[in-house]
């Protein structure tokens, strides 16, 4: 079976989920049920990133001890993932033992190898983002709290992997993604790559994982974060049966933030390790607040779960994937979510399957009725759910998901009109004889709404559930004429209720 391996990346712990990271969460869970549904065997891997500054901080700031006050955070992140139905294989956190140990194994190897030495540095520090940066970073100005450090710290030789890094983003067309970033990176490159500074001494940081060769520094925190990666499946354990499996993997999801630790330090830090590198880093745009980026910084930050418990996870998510264009920023105001909801899953989804439904209960006691002949209008509706899996599957592999459910909607309003034009509640009443006519326009469509439904299970997993169940259709394909007639409708309620705005 083919295998695929997704990732999100690690959530600091110092506050509680948003949209922000919601929507990775949720793009990766989608991914993934779509590659289930075609059969992959499919890993996902999401958790939190437990040490370093800005965790010590927060956990301070509640005076509890930063373990106690992850501990207390994880629980919401879970519970947030829970609620929005996200349907991981496993959630890493950086305290597990496990994954401590694996980052040791790797420090050791690297220390031995000569690819971590201790030197003395004088530098531009930026305290929010935790690392040292450069002269040119500094006056792009997007970095804060910035100040000259002397310290004698821990250097991974990352400069030594920069024209092998180069090479590879050149070589691989689908390393970097969307193109755009792959181009910031191959720019970022055009200057010599300094080496990382991956310890912090323990005067100034103690929350983090202690290095091995050396008892008054804790490692980096992205040094330490970046292997949960590996080390989430398994990666340097005696059986290493998924590490095995699934790495390489298939897509490192993140927002545009993050792309330099993952797209340099991370496939360099590999690259040290002599382990293959990743086959697709994607970075999404940002979801913004009156053109901020919604950020726990901020404070400009939309509860996720508040949304879901207002209006249902479902429609949060489908309002997540179908508003963000890949790769582009997009801004997030409830108005945009009420209008989009009632546009498309009330007006559209929800009214189709409602009158459908509604119709077969009335004319053929909830049974599904045996078509007769297609005629012309049949076949033109018909034709166009052929070779759907395809284009899916196109768009699958290009991560436009947004492209996708608008496919997926156009079929949905295709419905709609095929309804208008065949009007079986005329058929049926005015003649008789034209009974085959009503039943065949009903059993086509109820075949094109399971195959919508279908499509749209990965985004909406309970609503369709709900619909699938049914009218009987279990492990359903995407084919035409998959439905059985004479089959029984079970009874379902209004999916999705009209939101007033307030
Ligand atoms: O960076 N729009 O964690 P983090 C879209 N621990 N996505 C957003 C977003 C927004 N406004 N805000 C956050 C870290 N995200 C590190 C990662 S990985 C080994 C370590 C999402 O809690 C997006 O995926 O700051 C972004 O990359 C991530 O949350 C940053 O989460």
């Amino acid at each position: 079976m083919e295998k695929f391996y997704i990732t999100t990346p690690l959530y600091y712990v110092n506050d509680e989920p948003h949209i922000g990271h919601a929507y990775t969460t949720i793009l990766a869970d989608v991914i993934s049920r779509f590659n289930r549904s075609i059969g992959k065997d499919v890993f996902f891997l999401t958790g939190t990133d437990e040490h370093g500054q800005k965790v010590q901080e927060a956990s301070e700031k509640r005076g509890v001890p930063p373990k106690e006050h992850a501990d207390e955070f994880v629980k919401r992140f879970k519970n947030a993932w829970k609620n929005l139905d996200i349907n991981y294989d496993h959630f890493i956190r950086t305290t597990d033992e496990n994954h401590k140990d694996k980052v040791k194994k790797i420090l050791t190897s690297l220390y031995e190898k000569g690819d971590i030495y201790f030197d003395e540095y004088e530098g531009l520090y930026s305290v929010s983002e935790e690392r040292f940066i450069t002269e040119k970073e500094k006056e792009e100005g997007q970095f804060r709290e910035v100040k000259t450090i002397k310290e004698k710290n821990y250097f991974f030789r990352m400069s030594k992997y920069q024209k092998k890094l180069i090479d590879h983003i050149n070589n691989n067309e689908k390393f970097i993604r969307p193109r755009s970033r792959k181009n910031e990176i191959l720019g970022f490159l055009k200057k010599p790559l300094n080496d990382l500074c991956i310890s912090r001494p323990k005067s100034r940081l103690s929350w983090g994982i202690d290095l091995p060769f050396d008892n008054d520094y804790v490692t980096y925190v992205w040094f330490d974060a970046l292997i949960n990666y590996i080390s989430g499946i398994g990666w340097g354990e005696k059986s290493s049966e998924n590490f095995d499996n699934y790495w390489p993997a298939d897509y490192h999801l993140m927002a545009k933030d993050i792309l330099t630790t993952h797209c340099v330090y991370w496939p360099t830090m590999l690259m040290a390790c002599d382990i293959d590198l990743p086959k697709s880093i994607f970075a999404h745009g940002w979801w913004l607040i009156d053109n901020m980026k919604m950020s726990k910084s901020i404070g400009n930050v939309v509860r996720p779960l508040d949304l879901a418990n207002e209006y249902g996870s479902d429609s949060l998510r489908y309002y997540l994937m179908r508003n963000m264009v890949l790769g582009q920023d997009s801004t997030f105001t409830t108005n945009s979510f009420i209008e989009r909801y009632n546009a498309d899953l009330a007006n559209d989804y929800g009214n189709v399957v409602n009158r459908v439904v509604i119709l077969i209960k009335k004319y053929y006691d909830s049974k599904i009725p045996e078509p007769g002949e297609y005629n012309d209008i049949d076949k033109n509706l018909i034709n166009q759910f052929n070779d759907l899996s395809n284009v899916i599957n196109l768009h699958l592999e290009s991560l436009k998901i947004h492209e996708l459910i608008e496919i997926i909607f156009s079929k949905i309003r295709l419905i709609n009109k095929y309804l208008e034009e065949k009007e079986p509640w005329k058929t049926y009443k005015t003649n008789p004889n034209q009974r085959d006519v009503t039943a065949t326009t009903l059993y086509v469509s109820i075949e094109c709404i399971r195959i919508c439904t279908k499509l749209l299970n990965p985004i909406m997993p309970n609503k369709t559930k709900l619909v699938l169940n049914a009218i009987g259709s279990k492990e359903s394909s995407l084919k035409f004429e998959e439905i059985n007639f004479g089959q029984e409708i079970g009874c379902i309620p209004t999916l999705f209720p009209r939101i007033e705005f307030k």
